[in-house]
């Protein structure tokens, strides 16, 4: 019962705080529009290959989201990165499912207008490690499209962005239009959110 009455007044008093500010609505769109929310997710990949990493992920109102990696354990070399649909590891990286498409695309560069929502494109890791920035205005971290929930997969071998061999669909094949042709899937992990900053 205490609670209750104490939830009480605190709602009288946001009340009243909402009836004030209403003598000065003139200002208030402005106020919101100069107040972009920042959201925050993380990442941690792991998996069977020695390949670790984390990725900080940030995006404020609908401007591009910002990905800030590191990973350890990698071949020097390119490697693919990429989004895949689902944030179910039981079956370690194998059970996150194909590339992040929600607009039903062949797979692609980053740049490229065809391309899956959820590709990122290569990482280059040399011999001390890999830590890269990505920005990315198809992988909001909130909305219809939204990633969280979802896997990132870090790939033994270098993306070919769709340009390369597709001429033998099936999971051991050439299959450039739908994985990149990047490989077995080194690391992965499953996107969450994060306190905002
Ligand atoms: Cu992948
Ligand atoms: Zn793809």
């Amino acid at each position: 019962m205490q609670t209750l009455s104490r939830s009480a007044t605190l709602a009288s008093k946001t009340h009243l705080c909402g009836a004030k500010s209403t003598k000065t609505s003139a200002h208030r769109p402005r106020a919101v529009a100069v107040t972009a929310e920042q959201k925050q997710a993380v990442c941690v990949l792991t998996g069977t290959a020695g390949v670790s990493g984390v990725l900080k992920l940030s995006q404020s109102g609908d401007a591009p989201t910002k990905v800030v990696g590191s990973i350890t354990g990698l071949a020097p070399g390119k490697h693919g990165l990429h989004i895949h649909e689902f944030g179910d590891t039981t079956n370690g990286c194998m059970s996150t499912g194909p590339h992040f498409n929600p607009n039903k695309m062949d797979h692609g560069a980053p740049t490229d207008a065809t391309r899956h929502a959820g590709d990122l494109g290569n990482v280059e890791a040399t011999a001390g490690g890999c830590d890269f920035v990505i920005e990315d205005s198809q992988i909001p971290l909130s909305g219809a499209n939204s990633i969280i929930g979802r896997a990132f997969v870090i790939h033994e071998l270098e993306d070919d962005l769709g340009k390369g061999d597709s001429s033998e669909i099936g999971t051991q094949g050439k299959t450039s239009k739908t994985t990149g042709n990047a490989g077995a899937r080194l690391a992965c992990g499953v996107l969450a959110l994060a306190p905002s900053a």
